[in-house]
C-alpha cells in the first residue's frame, strides 16, 4: 500500500513558515533556522525536493531488487535483511543543484528558469547504511560493468504532457563503488518519509538529483545509460561547487551599537574548506572568519566573526569560502542554462536599525 503525501507541496511532515520557505518545486530550508542549531540540519528543517509528492511506503512488503547484465545475478533484499548487513555512518551534504539559482536573478540580472531557490536547498545529515559497494558485490558486479541506476517509487513525473517514468538517473560505476551509501538512517531516526524510507542513495559531494530516494531497483548496465534525469534535466553536472551562507534571514534586521556574532557555514563538493573570508561593508574589505564546530570534508565547515554595527540603514554581508582544491567563490557565477551551480559570493542584505538612547 503505498499513500503520498497530503502536507503541503505533497511533503508528509510540516513545513512552518518558520522553519521553510515553499516552492513548487519544494521547501527551502530558511538559513534563520539554523541559527543555534548543532553540526547536522535536524530532520524537522531539512529541505525537500519533490519532483511529485513524497510516497509512504510499507517497509514489510517492500523489496530493494538489483539486476542487470552489469551482475552475475539478480538479488532481492527486504528491509529487515538490507539493515541486518554491516553498516556503515557518515555525514555528508546533501544539496540540490539549482540551490542558490535565484541569485542569478536578483544578483546578477540574468534569470535562470526552474525552482527560485535562495541558499537553502542544502542540509548535512548522519546517514547510516549499506555501502552500495557491497550490494553490488554481493550480486557479483562484473568487470565490464558501466552505469548503476537507481529508479524510485514516487509516483511518475510527467513533464510538458509528457509521462518521463519514474525519477532516475545513471551513475558511473566508478562513484558507485567508492563511496555511495544505500542510507536507511538520518540523524539516527528511520529515513523519514520525505526523505526516502525506507532506503534512497546518498551520493556525497554531488547534486541531489544523484541521490535517489525511495529506492525500488537498482539496475546495473554495460553500456552507458541515459534518462531524462542525465539529459533534459541535470546533464553533466557532478560535483557541487563552493558556496557559503549565513544563518539570518533575507533582509534580517538588526541592531545598531549592539555586539553580534555572525554565524554561518560553508561547503563544497570537492573537499574540505580551508578558509572563509567575511565583509561587512559590501567587499570593501575582508577578514578571516573563526571556525567552530566539527570540520568534514563532504559535509560542512561552520564559522562565526563578531561584528557591531554602528551605522544604521542597509548594509551588505559577504562570505567567500576557498576549499582545499584551490576552488573559491567569484565575484560573478558562470551563466547556467539551468540555473545550476550558483558559487558567486553572496551578497546578503541586512537592515541595521537605530539602537536605544
Ligand atoms: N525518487 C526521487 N529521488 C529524488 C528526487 C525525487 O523527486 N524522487 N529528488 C532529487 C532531488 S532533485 C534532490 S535535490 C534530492 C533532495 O533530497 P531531500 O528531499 O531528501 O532533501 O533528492 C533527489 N532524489
Ligand atoms: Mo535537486
Amino acid at each position: 500500500m503505498k499513500l503520498a503525501g497530503t502536507g503541503r507541496g505533497g511533503i508528509v511532515k510540516p513545513t512552518p513558515d518558520h522553519l521553510f520557505t515553499l516552492h513548487e518545486a519544494g521547501a527551502e530550508t530558511r538559513w534563520a533556522a539554523m541559527a543555534g542549531q548543532g553540526y547536522h540540519t535536524p530532520n524537522d528543517r531539512f529541505f525537500v525536493r519533490d519532483h511529485t509528492s513524497s510516497p509512504v511506503i510499507d517497509a514489510a512488503t517492500w523489496r530493494l531488487r538489483l539486476h542487470g547484465p552489469g551482475l552475475e545475478r539478480s538479488l532481492s533484499l527486504t528491509h529487515d535483511e538490507l539493515l541486518a548487513l554491516p553498516s556503515r555512518t557518515i555525514d555528508a551534504a546533501l544539496e540540490c543543484a539549482g540551490n542558490g539559482r535565484a541569485l542569478y536573478a536578483t544578483q546578477q540580472h540574468e534569470r535562470a528558469p526552474g525552482a527560485q531557490w535562495g541558499l537553502g536547498a542544502i542540509g548535512v545529515a548522519r546517514w547510516r547504511g549499506v555501502p552500495l559497494r557491497d550490494l553490488l558485490e554481493r550480486a557479483g558486479l562484473r568487470p565490464d560493468a558501466v552505469d548503476v541506476l537507481a529508479t524510485g517509487l514516487d509516483p511518475v513525473y510527467v513533464h510538458e504532457g509528457r509521462d518521463l517514468g519514474h525519477v532516475r538517473r545513471p551513475l558511473p560505476v566508478a562513484k558507485a563503488v567508492d563511496d555511495v551509501l544505500v542510507a536507511y538512517e538520518m540523524n539516527d531516526e528511520p529515513l523519514p518519509p520525505d526523505h526516502g524510507f525506507p532506503a534512497r542513495l546518498i551520493v556525497p559531494g554531488w547534486v541531489g538529483i544523484a541521490s535517489i530516494k525511495w529506492l525500488g531497483e537498482i539496475e546495473v548496465a554495460t553500456t552507458a545509460l541515459s534518462t531524462p534525469w542525465n539529459t533534459i534535466f541535470y546533464p553533466d553536472v557532478t560535483e557541487m561547487p563552493v558556496k557559503s551562507a549565513f544563518e539570518l534571514d533575507w533582509n534580517a534586521t538588526l541592531t545598531a551599537g549592539r555586539p553580534y556574532v555572525l554565524r554561518g557555514r560553508s561547503w563544497s563538493g570537492h573537499g574540505r574548506i580551508v578558509r572563509v573570508e567575511v565583509s561587512v561593508d559590501g567587499g570593501a574589505t575582508w577578514r578571516l572568519a573563526e571556525h567552530h564546530g566539527a570540520h568534514l570534508a563532504g559535509a560542512w565547515l561552520p564559522w562565526h566573526v563578531r561584528w557591531t554595527p554602528l551605522r544604521e540603514g542597509p548594509h551588505l554581508l559577504l562570505a567567500r569560502a576557498t576549499d582545499e582544491t584551490g576552488a573559491t567563490q567569484p565575484d560573478r557565477a558562470e551563466r547556467h542554462p539551468h540555473g545550476y551551480h550558483f558559487d558567486a559570493v553572496v551578497r546578503h542584505p541586512v537592515l541595521v536599525s537605530e539602537g536605544r538612547r
